[in-house]
């Protein structure tokens, strides 16, 4: 663990109306059910537990229709802006915001709050996005109208988009900026725009050509921490199946266990996670618990737990320093 204790700040997100497969809003019952809040405490972090977010609708909300932006799109802008908001409270109080989902909608109100927050600090943020997805979708690309595949659009500053906050400005995130790790459902157009706008994208056959290890040395050494800020948005569908089948929009061929746990541990080791969600649990879907268990377990990697007590090995900050 670091050396200055950062609080955990909790923030359950029951929301998951960005997804076709009803269930991911019972994601943050089942991950405290299994013991989310205890496995930190449990490796010496203080939890605040910030409990699951409620938002009412605001009356001062303008009546504008944004339902062609997709489906549920006035709900899901009325969670975000309360995510958005809670996050930043979190960090504004000094707390490493943990947020837990929901559908990955929700990434789109935390990490617009991490990058307000930070801009504050004059710093910018990276992402990295561990998924099968890019969720690079816009309205337009989208094959769904699902939200929860639009995210990282949003994030890095698709214009129709922006109405989800009503415009409320944040900085974008530099597509330079922004990783996937895992993805290998990609479509055309997102796939054509991810490259176009630069973000790096290691798909699963770099997984396999070149390991975890060399790709989150990759992703970190791009990064510089004393002018950014890294978030993790960790999706949990980029497990294999047969491991997590608790998740709305399975492909095969996903991570394995040591593969899921390792980048935790590489991402943890490097001491610059400054906030991270989990999401896409779909507890309907899960088989006796195990996909909620696991994402405990993952959350405990990156927050310190070891195999084995070692010193820390931090990787990739050669060309940042
Ligand atoms: B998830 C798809 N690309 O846009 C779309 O689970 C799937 O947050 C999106 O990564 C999956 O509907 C979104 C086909
Ligand atoms: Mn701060
Ligand atoms: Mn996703
Ligand atoms: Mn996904």
């Amino acid at each position: 663990s670091s050396a200055v204790a950062q609080a955990v700040g909790l923030i359950g997100v029951p929301f998951g109306l960005a997804a076709s497969v009803p269930g991911t809003c019972l994601g943050p019952a089942a991950a405290r059910i299994v013991g989310l809040a205890e496995a930190l405490s449990g490796l010496g972090h203080e939890v605040v537990d910030r409990g699951d977010l409620a938002p009412v609708r605001s009356h001062s909300r303008t009546s504008r229709d944004i339902s062609r932006l997709g489906n549920h799109a006035e709900a899901v802008s009325h969670w975000v802006e309360a995510i958005h908001d809670e996050t930043l409270a979190a960090l504004t109080e000094g707390q490493r915001p943990l947020i837990i989902g929901g559908d990955h909608s929700v990434s789109m109100g935390s990490v617009s709050a991490v990058a307000r927050h930070a801009a504050r600090d004059g710093k910018r943020v990276a992402v990295l996005w561990i998924d099968a997805h890019p969720d690079f979708n816009t309205p337009q690309s989208s094959p769904s109208g699902n939200m929860h595949g639009m995210s990282l659009a949003f994030l890095a500053g698709d214009e129709d988009l922006a109405e989800i906050m009503r415009g409320r400005a944040f900085p974008a995130i530099l597509p330079t900026d922004i990783s996937v790790i895992g993805a290998r459902s990609i479509d055309q157009e997102e796939q054509e725009a991810i490259a176009a706008a630069g973000v790096r994208c290691h798909d699963m056959r770099a997984v396999d050509e070149h390991g975890i290890r060399y790709l989150v040395e990759d992703v970190l050494g791009s990064i510089d921490p004393t002018t950014t800020h890294l978030h993790v948005s960790f999706d949990l569908d980029v497990v294999d199946p047969a491991l997590a089948p608790g998740v709305g929009t399975p492909v095969p061929g996903g991570l394995n266990y040591r593969e899921a746990h390792y980048i935790m541990e590489l991402l943890h080791d490097s001491g610059l996670v400054g906030s991270l969600d989990v999401v896409e649990l779909n507890p309907m879907r899960d088989i006796q618990g195990q996909t909620a268990s696991l994402m405990v377990d993952l959350v405990g990697s990156l927050f310190g737990k070891a195999i084995t007590l070692r010193s820390r090995q931090p990787v990739g900050l050669s060309r940042a320093a």
